[in-house]
């Protein structure tokens, strides 16, 4: 492959773009309207342009990115993440067009875009699952049977939901009939599926994914976990690896685990396994991510691999040149998702200009974004900034640079999430480690917030204040009265 096409915007499109360019491919920028001169545009050897501003009139506009690679003479396409990037109708219109699809094949993609479906594949490779069915209901007698038999709390899932979606929460008998009808309506007019499913209710979860890497060969190995428990609503705010919680004999069983999910779907690429983790250590496989996804950075940072090259050699057909035992973890590394949300406005989005925009440089610090000062942040796609990732020896190191880089964050035109995020990775909760995915609900409020920013502000205040009492002897004042020219008169 001496040209690949990437079919995404942002930063995701300049990081895929950076290591196409250090392995010598040359690179094939799409763009809609609005992003005309976007960094990801600047960056590519050729640009070509797909249409309007809305996605689905540029971005996931399958025929104009398959023409565009054809026009361009580009021998893969890398999907990046969101947009077409778990679409298999795609991965196979690509692979139709003799052009490399720089991902797993259209099968993976469609067994695990099916909750249900992922489950079937599965099934005889002894995945700890949480206690469930494995089929679609739609009898509420049966439901309820099936409850009584798990145990309340229970929780109704859409097979083709994902992120959250599509998922409700029974708390005991009387609910269910209703929950269930509205998960069923749900399901039908989100996903056009109305196929739901029934699990035990895992009440206090940690949220820790597995990288896996799987070759065309057969080889298959996994880069350990990433801990990603701090969201809000589905959304992931910060990110990291290694999990404070892992044990390495439960990181071996989870890695063993999540090599035999890529497996049972014939993976190959770059893909997650997602797990929970209840609070007796148990784990519970979810559900299966088959693209790169944004935090792959801490994975990069951990283990010394870059993940994008990975992937294009996976996809011109090369071997894995390493094996599970040649892969270790060194240090800590943590991401937090810069958004253009008020966090003390509802996290409502905040696009607008980039009036002042520079970002933290140094040591152990790496920013993936795809702005520049004095853009505009449009509307039309997820509003993420940037990703901060920070790196140390020891977890605590990593935290530390992360507050240190949030405090050198230069953002003004919009609001953003920075602040909450300095929130987050200085809560005695998070610091111990001692948290689980209702972290946020749990200690976040925009009042939180305000009063911890004043405590901030009261304690520079009172650090300045001890540093001039404890120096001020030694300050030399310049006194200003008399004139050196006068002095010397004297
Ligand atoms: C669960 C669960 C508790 N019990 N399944 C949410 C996203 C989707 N991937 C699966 N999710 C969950 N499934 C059972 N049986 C709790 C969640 C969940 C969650 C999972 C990971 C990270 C954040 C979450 C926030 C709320 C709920």
């Amino acid at each position: 492959m001496k040209k690949i096409l990437i079919a995404n915007r942002g930063e995701i499109a300049l990081r895929v773009m950076r290591t196409a360019k250090k392995m010598g491919i040359k690179t094939v920028a799409v763009y809609s309207e609005v992003d005309r001169h976007s960094p990801h545009v600047r960056f590519a050897d050729e640009a070509i342009l797909l249409g309007p501003a809305p996605s689905n009139q540029s971005y996931l506009v399958m025929e104009k990115l398959i023409a565009a690679a054809k026009e361009t003479g580009a021998e893969g396409i890398h999907p990046g993440y969101g947009f077409l990037s778990e679409n298999a109708v795609f991965a196979k219109m690509v692979e139709d067009s003799g052009i490399r699809f720089i991902g797993p094949r259209p099968h993976a993609i469609r067994v695990m875009g099916s909750k249900l479906a992922a489950k079937e594949a599965v099934r005889d490779y002894k995945i700890p699952m949480v206690p469930g069915i494995e089929e679609a209901i739609t009898d509420v007698a049966l439901a309820k049977k099936i409850a009584q038999e798990i145990g309340f709390p229970i929780l109704i899932k859409a097979s083709a939901g994902g992120g959250g979606k599509g998922m409700r929460v029974v708390e005991n008998l009387e609910e269910l009939p209703e929950q269930m009808e509205r998960a069923i309506s749900e399901a039908v007019s989100a996903f056009g599926d109305g196929s739901v499913f029934i699990e035990k209710y895992v009440t206090s979860p940690r949220h820790i994914e597995i990288q896996v890497l799987a070759d065309t060969h057969g080889n298959v190995v996994h880069l350990f976990e990433r801990e990603c428990s701090v969201q809000r609503r589905h959304q992931k705010v910060v990110e990291e690896a290694p999990s404070v919680v892992l044990t390495p004999a439960i990181r071996e069983a989870m890695g063993e685990a999540a090599v035999k999910v890529a497996k049972a779907c014939d993976y190959v690429g770059a893909g997650t396994v997602e797990f929970l983790l209840d609070d007796q250590k148990n784990f519970y496989f979810l559900e299966m991510n088959t693209r790169l996804q944004v935090e792959h950075p801490v994975t990069e940072l951990i283990t010394g691999i870059d993940l994008v090259e990975q992937q294009i050699k996976i996809a011109r057909g090369e071997k894995l040149a390493f094996k599970q035992e040649d892969l270790s973890i060194t240090g800590h590394a943590l991401e937090l998702r810069v958004y253009a949300e008020d966090p003390l406005n509802n996290f409502l989005p905040s696009v607008g200009n980039l009036e002042v925009y520079q970002h933290p440089v140094g040591e152990g610090i790496r920013v993936d974004d795809g702005f520049k000062q004095g853009m505009d942040i449009p509307i039309y796609y997820d509003p993420m900034i940037s990703k901060l990732i920070t790196y140390g020896q020891t977890r605590d190191a990593a935290i530390q640079r992360m507050v240190e880089a949030i405090n050198e964050y230069k953002i003004e035109g919009v609001a953003t999430t920075l602040a909450f995020g300095k929130f987050v990775c200085e809560h005695e909760a998070f610091v111990s480690g001692n948290f689980d995915t209702h972290f946020v609900k749990n200690y976040y409020s925009p009042e939180k917030l305000e009063e911890y920013r004043s405590e901030e502000i009261e304690l520079a205040a009172a650090l300045g204040l001890k540093l001039y009492l404890d120096n001020k002897d030694q300050l030399q004042v310049p006194d200003t009265t008399v004139s050196n020219w006068r002095k010397a008169r004297i």
